[in-house]
């Protein structure tokens, strides 16, 4: 019997057990009974699965940074009906612009983060340009505040979740941001959900030793509509449960460019984030490899024979800025189309 057994026999509550089990740091768990869809191997639960490629158009996942769908390796779990894992999905080259948007671009206003609960509007109104300094200088002396962007714990895009009352509002809205929008729009088009609308993003950013509790993601009015989550940075281990809190759940790695679609009857499971985990170098340093503006000029025209893309270049000193914060540190996206079509909030 493996270690993982012995513990889930042990009790009634499967999935509480799980999660300490992969969070205990000494000893260290054993993780041979995580699935690492990036071995693409279809061994015990996973199983290939056909995505309708002819859906999304190679210019337009070129654009957001993505490969032809056709190449996409998905999988699906038996068991689990409506759950996609996409591995890896990203051009090479693309992530950076991603990582990028997510640590300076979207925690400005006017979306929200967790730094605005507590400070004046005008002590966040630029995180990034205020913690560049401490980020980018590897030979500061041990600091004794962390920056702002070190305390980033959640951004919220689009109609804002309310972590108090779990809801979302009509009053509480500002623009999702369009290009997150296409790049959601390719993906769910690759799932077959032709008509998805990104109306809600949450963003979370993991430290080393972060993790994220059992939960369902039902504040959603639709849950006909799918649930994107895109990772950047150091891997996780994810669990993903039954219907009941307590169901045994199956546990998986998720790695930097991994994008898990949960819908139909996979959209209303349990899950959580036990861990974070180093990155396999072979997973993330050809991941991030940057094409900044100043490219000498013999990749330069390789880029202009290439299609148009819409991933603005990043600079040189932003990706210094990105790579260090990455290199210890884990960014989850997730979109949600929160209203039905013709659907309005309940009036209150
Ligand atoms: O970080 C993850 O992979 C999961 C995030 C999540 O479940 C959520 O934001 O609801
Ligand atoms: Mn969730």
């Amino acid at each position: 019997m493996s270690k993982m057994a012995a513990v889930v026999e042990s009790g009634e509550d499967a999935f509480k057990q799980l999660f300490k089990f992969y969070k205990r740091r000494k000893p260290p768990p054993d993780f041979s009974d995580v699935i690492d869809f990036s071995e693409h191997r279809c061994t015990g639960k996973v199983v290939p699965l056909k995505l309708n490629p002819s859906a999304v158009c190679d210019a337009a996942a070129y654009r957001v940074g993505l490969h032809p769908a056709r190449d996409w390796r998905a999988y699906g779990l038996q068991g689990y009906p409506g759950f996609v894992f996409i591995s890896n999905p990203f051009r090479k080259g693309s992530q950076p612009f991603w990582i990028r948007q997510c640590l300076k671009t979207y925690p400005q206003k006017p979306n929200v983060c967790n730094l605005d609960m507590h400070m004046s509007l005008c002590d966040t109104q630029d995180i990034w340009q205020r913690s560049v300094h401490s980020l980018s200088s590897p030979s500061l002396p041990r600091r004794q505040e962390k920056s702002l962007l070190e305390r980033l714990r959640w951004v919220t895009l689009g109609y804002h979740y309310n972590w108090d009352t779990k809801l979302y509002s009509a009053e509480h809205h500002t623009p999702f941001p369009s290009d997150l929008e296409t790049l959601s729009q390719q993906i769910a088009l690759g799932c077959g959900f032709s008509d998805f609308e990104p109306q809600a993003g949450i963003l979370n950013y993991y430290r080393s030793d972060s993790s994220l509790g059992i939960h369902v993601d039902e504040s959603e009015l639709d849950h006909s509509r799918p649930l994107l989550s895109f990772c950047f940075g150091q891997s996780a281990v994810f669990l993903l449960g039954g219907t009941q809190r307590q169901d045994p759940p199956t546990a998986m790695y998720m790695h930097s460019g991994d994008v898990m679609v949960m819908s139909g009857q996979s959209r209303l499971l349990y899950h959580a984030v036990p861990r974070i985990l180093p990155a396999p170098p072979a997973l993330l340093s050809p991941e991030l490899q940057n094409l900044p503006a100043s490219t000498p000029p013999e990749q330069q025209q390789q880029q202009q024979q290439a299609p148009p893309s819409e991933l603005e270049p990043v600079s040189e000193q932003d990706w210094a800025v990105c790579l260090r914060y990455i290199q210890s540190s884990r960014i989850n996206v997730t979109v949600r189309q929160v209203l039905g079509a013709g659907q309005s909030f309940p009036q209150r």
